[in-house]
C-alpha cells in the first residue's frame, strides 16, 4: 500500500478521499489555489502545496503543476476524484512517465470511452446491449436519413465525442431530419471541434440506471449493483438511489454481467460506472464514466464498503477485496445534492459567503460529504455544490421518510440554495411512489418549483426579535440604560399611551412590509399584522434559537443576523428579512436598481463613478477584488448616483452597500 498521495482534487471529494487515506494510515497531500489556501481539503490534508491561481486550468487542471507537487512532496501516487483530471488520459500518461501511479483505469480504457460511436462499437462487439441505432464512420447526410429512417421516429441525433447531454437533438420526422443534422453537427463541432454524430431511437421516458464496477489488474471484475439516478435537471443529477426502485434479481444481474462484460472489453482497472437507459424492461449501454462518481456514497452505504478504499489497494496492485458471491444489498440508500444555486434565478450558481451552515447530525442513517465550512465561500470558479446528504435506512419508505427528517435539519444562509426543490421532491408523492424518470422535475415542476409561500406570523416575529435585540444591544454599547433589555432603552422607539412602538421597513423578497411592534416593559412585544395583532414573548435559546410564543402557541426557530438580514429558519426553511434603512428612499422610489452591493467579500481597488454621475445599465462602478480576482460590478439599470458608499481599500463584507443609484429624472 502507499504511504503517501496526492489528491488533485478540492471541495468534499478531495476531503472525502483525505479521510479513507487517514484511515489506512496514509500520508495526504493537498493542492490548491490561490483562492482555496483555506479551505477544507487543505485544513484537513498533512501537506498541501499551492499550486497557482484561482481559475482551475491554471491549477487544477494543470498537469505540471500537479506532477511538481507530488514531486516536491514524495508523494507515490495521484487520486483525481471526480471531474478536473479525471477522465484525461493525458494526465494518466503524465503520471505513469513521472513515475507516480494514477488512482485511476489504464489510459487505454479511458480513451477507449471517451469516444461515444468507438464505445457503442466496443461494446456490440463485446455482446452489452444498445438502443437501436447508427454509430457508424460514413457521415454522408443521406446515409445518416437513411439509417433514422430505418431506425423509425423519433430518433435522437447525439454527437459522437459528446457525453452528458451536449449536442443531442431529438427529430419527431422525416421532412425534420435535415435541419436537426445541420444544428447538432453545429452544435458537436462547436462545443468538441469535431461535428462526427451518431443516431439512436428516442426513448420517451427512460430511467437512468447505472452499473458501479470495479476492476482490478488480475483480471477479476465485479458489479457492486446499481444506482438510479433519473431525477436530473438539464443533465445535472439531483437525486441518486440504490438500490433502483423495482428492479428484480434477474434483470439486476443481466445488468451487472453486461457492465462487468463492458468494463472487460476495455481492460479496465479500477471504479468504473457504466450507465444504461432503462425502459420497458430492456436496457441499452450509455457510456461508461472511468472514474469514481459523485454519487459513489449511496453504493457504499447499500454494500458497506468504502469505494475509496478499493480504489487504492486495486491501485496499488491488490486484489479486490470481495468476490461477487460475496456482495449484498443491506437497505435503501438515497443521495441528494445541495447546490448553491437560485432557483429563482433559473438555478444559476448563487455565489456568496456562506454565512450560516447548519448540517443534519450524522449517524449511522445519515452522512454528510462536505467540502466546505461556515464562513466559506462559494465563488465562479468551481461546482456549486455545496454538499451531498445521503441517508440509509431499511427500506425506501423508511429512507425517504428520514431523508425528509433530515432535510428539515438543513440550514444554509448567505447563499440561495436547491434545498427548497430537494425537500418538495422527498414530499412529492411521486417520489414516495418511486415513479422516477428522467422526465420528473419537468413533469412535476409546478409542484417542486413553487415559491416560497409568504412567511408566517412567528417567522416575522423572530426576525424582529433578533433585531430589537441588535437595536438594544447597540443601545447598550453606546453607554444607554440600566437596563439594556428593556424597551425604554431604545433610541429609536417612538412612545404613543404610554407604550413604546417601532415600526421596521423590512423586504422579503421582492415585497416590501412595515412591522408595528409595540413593546411591552415585559421584553415581549405585540406585532400588527394584516389578520391583526399577535401577541409575542421571545427568548434567547442560544445558538441563534428563539424561544417564541405567538398569541398561546410555542415555537422555536433559529434566527441569525448578518449585517441588515435576519435570516430566519423553520424547520429548515430559510426566510430572508432585509431590515431597510428608514431613512433610506423607498424601493419604489429606486425603479433604476437601488443599492448595489458586493456579490461576495472582497476588498474594493477603485471606484469609477461619483455622486451625481449619470450611469447607464452596464456601466462598471466599482471594480472589486474578490478570492483573488478582479470583479467589475455593473450598474443593473440607467440611473444616477446618489451615493458612493465605499472608498479604494476598503474591505467591504458580502452584501455590503457600494454604491446606491437612484432613477434619473
Ligand atoms: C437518450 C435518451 C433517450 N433516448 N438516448 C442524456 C445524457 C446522455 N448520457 C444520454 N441522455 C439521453 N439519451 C436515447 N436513445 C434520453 C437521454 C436523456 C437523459 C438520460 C439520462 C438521464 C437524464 C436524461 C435527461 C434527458 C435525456
Amino acid at each position: 500500500m502507499f504511504s503517501k498521495i496526492l489528491i488533485a482534487n478540492r471541495g468534499e471529494i478531495a476531503c472525502r478521499v483525505i479521510r479513507t487515506a487517514r484511515r489506512l494510515g496514509i500520508r495526504t497531500v493537498a493542492v490548491c489555489s490561490d483562492a482555496d489556501a483555506s479551505a477544507m481539503h487543505v485544513a484537513l490534508a498533512d501537506e498541501s502545496v499551492r499550486i497557482g491561481p484561482a481559475p482551475a486550468r491554471e491549477s487544477y487542471l494543470s498537469i505540471p503543476r500537479i506532477l511538481d507537487a507530488a514531486r516536491a512532496t514524495g508523494a507515490e501516487a495521484i487520486h483525481p476524484g471526480y471531474g478536473f483530471l479525471s477522465e484525461n488520459a493525458e494526465f494518466a500518461e503524465a503520471c505513469a512517465a513521472a513515475g507516480v501511479v494514477f488512482i485511476g483505469p489504464p489510459p487505454a480504457a479511458v480513451r477507449a470511452m471517451g469516444s461515444k460511436a468507438a464505445a457503442k462499437a466496443l461494446m456490440e462487439r463485446a455482446g452489452v446491449p444498445l438502443v437501436p441505432g447508427y454509430h457508424g464512420d460514413d457521415q454522408d447526410a443521406e446515409v445518416l436519413a437513411a439509417a433514422a429512417a430505418e431506425i423509425g421516429y423519433p430518433v435522437l441525433i447525439k454527437a459522437s465525442a459528446g457525453g452528458g447531454g451536449k449536442g443531442m437533438r431529438v427529430v419527431a420526422r422525416a421532412d425534420e431530419f435535415d435541419a436537426a443534422l445541420a444544428l447538432a453537427r453545429g452544435e458537436a463541432r462547436a462545443a468538441f471541434g469535431d461535428d462526427r454524430v451518431l443516431i439512436e431511437r428516442y426513448l420517451t421516458r427512460p430511467r437512468h440506471i447505472e452499473i458501479q464496477v470495479f476492476a482490478d489488474a488480475r483480471g477479476n471484475v465485479v458489479s457492486l449493483f446499481e444506482r438510479d439516478c433519473s431525477i436530473q435537471r438539464r443533465h445535472q443529477k439531483v437525486v441518486e438511489e440504490a438500490p433502483a426502485p423495482g428492479m428484480d434479481p434477474g434483470r439486476r444481474r443481466a445488468m451487472g454481467e453486461a457492465a462487468c462484460a463492458a468494463a472487460g472489453a476495455v481492460g479496465y482497472v479500477g471504479a468504473g460506472t457504466v450507465e444504461f437507459i432503462a425502459e420497458d424492461g430492456a436496457f441499452y449501454f450509455m457510456e461508461m464514466n472511468t472514474r469514481l462518481q459523485v454519487e459513489h456514497a449511496v453504493t457504499e452505504a447499500i454494500t458497506g464498503q468504502d469505494l475509496v478504499e478499493w480504489q487504492l489497494r486495486v491501485a496499488s496492485g491488490e486484489a479486490l477485496p470481495l468476490r461477487q458471491e460475496d456482495l449484498r444489498i443491506d437497505g435503501h440508500a438515497i443521495e441528494m445534492r445541495v447546490y448553491a444555486e437560485d432557483p429563482a434565478r433559473d438555478f444559476a450558481p448563487s455565489v456568496g459567503t456562506l454565512h450560516h451552515l447548519r448540517a443534519p447530525a450524522e449517524g449511522a442513517r445519515v452522512r454528510v460529504d462536505t467540502g466546505v465550512r461556515q464562513g466559506d465561500a462559494i465563488s465562479v470558479h468551481y461546482d456549486p455544490m455545496i454538499a451531498k446528504l445521503i441517508v440509509h435506512e431499511r427500506d425506501r419508505d423508511a429512507c425517504v421518510r428520514a431523508l425528509s427528517g433530515a432535510l428539515a435539519q438543513y440550514e444554509i444562509g448567505g447563499v440561495q440554495t436547491n434545498l427548497p426543490l430537494l425537500r418538495a421532491i422527498a414530499a412529492h408523492p411521486a417520489f414516495r411512489d418511486a415513479q422516477l424518470d428522467t422526465g420528473f422535475i419537468a413533469r412535476h415542476a409546478e409542484a417542486l418549483l413553487r415559491p416560497p409561500p409568504p412567511p408566517g406570523r412567528e417567522v416575522l416575529a423572530a426576525a424582529v426579535f433578533r433585531r430589537l435585540r441588535a437595536e438594544q444591544a447597540a443601545a447598550r454599547a453606546a453607554g444607554g440604560d440600566a437596563d439594556p433589555w428593556s424597551p425604554w432603552a431604545l433610541a429609536t422607539a417612538w412612545r404613543l399611551n404610554g407604550e413604546g412602538w417601532q415600526d421596521f421597513a423590512v423586504r422579503i423578497g421582492e415585497v416590501e412590509h412595515v412591522l408595528r411592534a409595540h413593546l411591552r416593559p415585559d421584553g415581549g412585544f405585540s406585532l400588527g399584522l394584516p389578520e391583526g395583532p399577535a401577541e409575542v414573548s421571545a427568548a434567547d435559546a442560544g445558538e441563534g434559537v428563539v424561544a417564541l410564543r405567538v398569541s398561546d402557541t410555542g415555537t422555536r426557530l433559529r434566527a441569525v443576523m448578518q449585517g441588515d438580514v435576519v435570516s430566519v429558519f423553520r424547520d429548515g426553511v430559510l426566510t430572508e428579512v432585509r431590515f431597510l434603512d428608514p431613512l433610506a428612499p423607498s424601493g419604489a422610489d429606486l425603479a433604476a436598481g437601488g443599492r448595489v452591493l458586493a456579490p461576495m467579500p472582497g476588498r474594493v481597488l477603485d471606484v469609477l463613478v461619483e455622486e451625481g454621475s449619470h450611469v447607464e445599465r452596464g456601466t462598471v462602478l466599482v471594480l472589486l477584488e474578490a478570492m483573488k480576482v478582479q470583479m467589475r460590478i455593473v450598474a443593473p439599470a440607467d440611473g444616477t448616483v446618489a451615493m458612493v458608499r465605499c472608498r479604494p481599500g476598503d474591505l467591504v463584507e458580502d452584501g455590503a452597500e457600494l454604491v446606491s443609484l437612484a432613477a434619473s429624472d
